[in-house]
């Protein structure tokens, strides 16, 4: 939820015009001086060497120090004086981790911030122990080699220096490389000199920037690629654009500066409310490669486009046939801590990364399924009328969400009990149904001293603190507001225990949480936020830690509700400003978008880019927050979102009520049948969080993820995959008559909703239609769906399973399906059924794939499979046969295939085979 609208905003407001992106009150690079001055190095600018390159405690480590010349020294630039200290490790599976930080034995003015919190502890025991350095000689000098694992070495050359990955042997391609373009620079501490003023100014507000220019910059290459992707979050293109060179669309880098940004525009590369500097790349020739940046300071990356060097050229040591894309990445702070990965495939890259920051986090069933939200459900009466409503239209719902306006003077665990007089029963009165409710907790804490929360925070000092060692007090919702300074361990454990059911009195285990304004969001803060020289935990400056701020409020958050109860329940949490390693805590959602055609669009690549780089479990408000859509805005948003992995309406305080029955009978139905299909592909939905969870590949992914090869894929940020075998294509303007589908891979594509086959590899113009946008099933595929219709995802438990099978051309396919019971971490201990369904020859044949440690007697379910619909088989069978058991079922043609769909000749339904989802079974048709 978005900027309150106080006195002197609503004048601001007024006097712009109604909806703008307020761009004035946000920096720009000119105005960043950090990023000023690294755009406008020079490339071939570094003069750094590497020397004393050896290996020690299975690390290669080296020194770079400067080769200073008179010039420089005229340039007058402030180049390093003293050796900065390089390490390298290389880690299983084709990562390799990079460090350069100012030598610790020269005792620096202070040890500069590293990220605590964020690698995953398992990921440090698969440290390599590198062994042999080899030396090779190249035209410039001598070359460093180590080998890293099957397949690469990580070569460190001398002069000047470079660390690149490359495919072994010697004349190796290279894979992805820092410093090729010699941008490096690294502004290291050092006392102030008489008359500096290291004072930095924005609008009315002063930085007083204690330790001084601090920044690190680098240039990155990626080769063999023709795109690259990610650093969220933007609202922009999934692909992303060059910033510099020659006629380019954006003059400003990418800014990765967690804030809360009123009315965001949609295609910009403006710093929207959370921070990922994880880059993949893709091409078609070899395939993809990753590199990321543990930094939380504001960071700025430029994707640099062809010819933004030309002049130049003379700087570059690469072979020319080999094709690459330069990106250049400034922070204002902290240590280089960067990680290489290796492909060559998307999903291993993603692997890569997850195995570095972890695995999303396994939501609960009912997290998946859809939640109902509105600035705000008034009071009880309002979430009682609005709960009816839903059962009175048959339309299936899960969470009902309550914003701040719930809470008694914005103080959040407390309850407005004018509004709300009985929350606990108002929660199981929804509890009944299987229903959940979420309520609103922010991170800015009202200055009241009859609050309990801010009378214990600001007794045990636990707020953040202004650069004179004052609580910071700022402006938020409540008015006057503290922070909580999450950095602390002690601090986040205090703040876990107020979730428990004694101390957030009105809750009850159906209540889960939301985490907005985290960024954090300021309102008199400079850009909205709190001020860089504000203080946390260990004197870190707020400007070293900024984009984690929101991690750790998230993190403490979900740890709270881990604990409450007898702590055997997964949380949930929605968090708007996110981090790496956001993923392991909940859910994110694309914050304050508006309710307009574009914005629509953009939430595509916007979640897309969230999935690649391992939040997988992410929407966007359907019906867009801000303003009124029309009718067929909604209706659209409705049809998309239903796909998004994070599925919730929400909207802006000033807005119409938009509740899915108030556009009429046709919209309604139109409307319930999208929500429909979502609850109808919850089992497939569910074993892709669990796929995403082992793996970290994203549930929504882009083409190119599932046809790497397929170059008309690369760029396509309008239609995506739901897993690997459903293609969702949006249809984003009004009224139209028709849209154009592009369907990768050399098989066939089944329409979802009828079962026409279309042919892969091409673009077919198809009409658009009013009740559905076009979803496809990929020919060789299973899905396992749950079609009877109920209140909500926990009464469909025991509902018994349709499988949908599309057959390829050699008349086979498979898919899986994973099932738990859809809260607790018991799956952990083995307690799920994990199936896999194949058909060739004639047969379908479920086997388990759950692993050797599955403890399948922990978890029963004595669901059956209803109905079996086979897409694809030319041949009239009259029945089917089911082993074990040696009974028979009937098979039908040209039934249904989603609800409403007529289905065509080519369709058959096996009906009622009635074999357990759990057991082995074969189904031949005869
Ligand atoms: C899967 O989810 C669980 C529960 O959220 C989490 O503890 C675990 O680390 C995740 N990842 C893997 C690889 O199991
Ligand atoms: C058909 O699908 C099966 C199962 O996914 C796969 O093994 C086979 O290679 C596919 N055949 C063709 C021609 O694509
Ligand atoms: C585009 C660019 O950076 N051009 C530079 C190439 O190098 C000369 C000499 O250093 C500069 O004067 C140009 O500005």
């Amino acid at each position: 939820m978005g900027r309150h609208l106080s006195t002197f905003l609503l004048l601001f407001l007024f006097t712009n015009s109604v909806f703008s992106w307020k761009k004035d009150e946000f920096r720009n690079c000119n105005q960043t001086p950090f990023c000023k001055r690294a755009r406008s190095r020079k490339p071939g600018s570094c003069s750094l060497i590497a020397y004393d390159v050896s290996i020690s405690d299975g690390d290669l480590v080296a020194k770079l120090i400067a080769k200073q010349s008179s010039e420089d020294i005229s340039e007058g630039q402030t180049r390093p004086t003293k050796p900065l200290v390089l390490t390298i490790s290389a880690y299983q599976d084709g990562v390799m981790r990079m460090k350069i930080d100012e030598d610790q034995s020269l005792s620096p003015r202070k040890k500069r911030f590293e990220v605590p919190d964020v690698i995953e502890p398992g990921f440090l025991n698969k440290k390599l122990w590198l062994q042999r350095l080899k030396e090779d000689k190249s035209e410039n000098g001598p070359m460093f080699v180590v080998y890293l694992s099957e397949g690469y070495e990580a070569v460190v050359r001398h002069d000047p220096f470079e660390v690149f990955v490359r495919e072994g042997g010697e004349n190796g391609k290279k894979v992805l490389s820092l410093n090729s373009n010699g941008l490096f620079d690294f502004e290291q501490l050092r006392e102030k000199e008489e008359g500096e003023d290291w004072h930095e100014n924005f609008r009315s507000h002063t930085d007083k920037r204690p330790y001084g220019s601090q920044s690190i910059s680098f240039d990155v290459s990626f080769y063999d690629a023709d795109f690259v992707y990610g650093i969220p979050e933007h609202a922009t293109s999934l692909a992303l654009n060059p910033t510099r060179g020659p006629g380019v669309e954006f003059s400003e880098p990418y800014r990765l500066f967690n804030l809360d940004v009123f009315e965001y525009v949609h295609d910009s590369p403006f710093g929207l409310y959370g921070s990922i500097p994880f880059m993949i790349s893709h091409g078609k020739s070899r395939g993809s490669s990753g590199f990321f940046w543990l930094n939380a300071a504001e960071m700025q990356i430029d994707v640099l486009g062809t010819g933004w060097n030309d002049e130049n050229s003379s700087v570059l040591m690469l072979p020319s046939d080999q094709k690459r894309v330069d990106t250049l990445w400034m922070s204002e702070a902290g240590v280089v801590d960067a990680f290489f990965f290796v492909g060559p495939g998307p999903k291993d890259v993603v692997r890569q990364y997850t195995s570095v920051t972890g695995a999303p986090a396994m939501p609960q069933l009912f997290a998946t399924a859809y939640h109902q939200c509105r600035w705000n459900y008034r009071d009880e009466e309002d979430v009682f009328n609005v709960d009816a409503k839903f059962d009175e239209h048959d339309i299936p719902y899960d969470v009902l969400w309550l914003d701040i306006e719930h809470t008694d003077g914005k103080k959040y665990f407390t309850w407005d009990r004018m509004l709300f007089p009985n929350p606990e029963e108002m929660q199981k009165k929804l509890a009944g149904k299987g229903r959940r409710m979420v309520t609103i907790v922010d991170p800015h804490i009202k200055r009241d001293d009859s609050y309990y929360i801010h009378k214990e925070a600001s007794e045990k000092g636990y707020y953040v603190r202004d650069s004179t060692g004052k609580d910071f007090d700022g402006w938020c919702w409540p008015g006057s507001s503290s922070y909580l300074d999450m950095l602390n361990p002690e601090i986040r454990s205090w703040w876990a225990e107020k979730f428990s059911y004694e101390n957030y009195v009105g809750s009850t285990p159906s209540l889960y949480i939301w985490n907005d304004m985290n960024e954090p969001s300021v309102f008199n803060g400079p850009e909205v936020t709190m001020p860089r020289d504000a203080l946390h935990y260990g004197d870190v400056e707020h400007r070293d830690l900024h984009n984690a701020y929101g991690y750790y409020f998230h993190m403490a958050t979900a740890n709270g509700l881990v604990k409450r109860g007898d702590g055997k329940d997964r949380p949930f949490v929605l968090s708007r400003a996110f981090f790496p390693g956001s993923q392991r805590h909940g859910a994110i959602w694309t914050g304050d978008n508006t309710a307009d055609w574009d914005q629509l669009r953009v939430s595509v690549p916007m979640l897309l880019t969230l999935g690649l780089t391992g939040i997988s479990f992410s929407g966007a408000d359907v019906g867009g927050f801000f303003g009124n859509p029309d009718t067929e805005l909604l209706v659209r948003w409705y049809q998309l979102g239903a796909y998004y992995p994070f599925f919730r309406a929400h909207a802006h305080h000033d807005t119409k009520r938009r509740e899915p029955w108030l556009f009429g009978e046709r919209n309604t139905e139109i409307i319930k049948e999208s929500i429909r299909v979502r609850y109808m592909l919850l089992p497939y939905y569910y074993t892709l969080f669990r796929e995403a969870n082992a793996s970290g590949i994203p549930v929504i992914r882009p083409l190119w993820m599932e046809f790497p090869t397929d170059e008309k894929t690369f760029s396509n940020d309008e239609a995506f995959m739901v897993g690997n075998s459903i293609l969702v294509q949006g249809i984003f303007t009004e009224r139209a008559k028709h849209v154009d589908v592009y369907l990768p891979g050399d098989q066939l594509w089944y329409d979802m909703k009828t079962g026409t086959a279309y042919k892969g590899g091409v673009t077919h113009k198809l009409e658009a239609l009013e009740e559905s946008i076009p979803s496809f099933q990929r020919a060789g595929t299973i899905i396992p769906r749950k079609d009877r219709s109920r209140r909500s995802s926990t009464q469909m438990e025991n509902d018994p399973y349709t499988l949908v099978i599309a057959l390829n051309s050699s008349k086979a396919a498979e898919g899986e399906l994973y099932i738990d019971d859809g809260k607790s971490f018991e799956f952990q201990q083995g307690a799920y059924i994990h199936r896999r369904f194949t058909f060739s020859n004639g047969k379908l044949t479920s086997t388990n794939i759950a692993s050797a440690t599955a403890a399948p007697h922990k978890f029963a379910s004595h669901c059956t499979i209803e109905r079996i619909i086979v897409v694809g088989l030319s041949p009239d069978p009259k029945t089917a046969l089911v082993e074990p058991g040696n009974h028979k079922a009937d098979v039908e043609r040209g039934p249904l295939l989603l609800r409403g769909g007529p289905g065509p000749s080519s369709v058959l339904t096996i009906r009622k085979p009635n074999v357990n989802i759990a057991d082995d079974w074969t189904i031949a048709i005869l």
